[in-house]
């Protein structure tokens, strides 16, 4: 059973996608394992987007993730932990390519994403690989958190 890190990001929440993107995730079959309303500090958001370190762009996103482009209470993303068989790859699938230009149009990201303000607003994230589903439910959860 593969566990996966979603997160509704700012601009989802401001265009109250929420609910749009858990249904599509919950037609997969998966089972959710946690879910929180997160408060997303410049820690956070850097730690979360390590890769990120040293691009043009992390600034950005950071201030992004932290709800400073969109019109929206506080800071806050909505984190969810699923699992289920191939958790992954089937809401990778579904959420589409980073760039939503590029994204298939019947993706999450290829329907709702835009780039703004200097950053790709692309609605959610969902975990990449194992590893990192391990590291990033790590930073979002504390163990006891998720029901098994
Ligand atoms: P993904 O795994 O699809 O979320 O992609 P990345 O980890 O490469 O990128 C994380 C976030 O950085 C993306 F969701 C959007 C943002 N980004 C930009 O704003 N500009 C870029 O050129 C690349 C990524």
């Amino acid at each position: 059973m593969e566990k996966t890190l979603i997160l509704i990001k700012p601009d989802a929440i401001e265009k109250r996608l929420t609910g749009v993107i858990l249904d599509r995730i919950e037609s997969l079959g998966l089972q959710l394992a946690s879910a929180k309303v997160a408060v997303v500090t410049e820690k956070l958001a850097r730690e979360h987007y390590a890769n990120l370190a040293g691009t043009p762009f992390v600034d950005n996103v950071v201030k992004f993730m932290m709800g400073n482009f969109n019109n929206i209470e506080n800071r806050r993303v909505y984190a969810f932990v699923y699992k289920g068989e191939d958790a992954i790859a089937k809401v990778r699938h579904i959420i589409g390519v980073t760039d939503p230009d590029k994204a298939d149009p019947w993706t999450i990201r290829g329907q709702f994403g835009q780039k703004k303000n200097g950053v790709i607003q692309n609605c959610v994230h969902a975990s990449g690989s194992q590893e990192d589903a391990e590291r990033e439910i790590a930073l979002w959860f504390k163990p006891e958190e998720i029901v098994e």
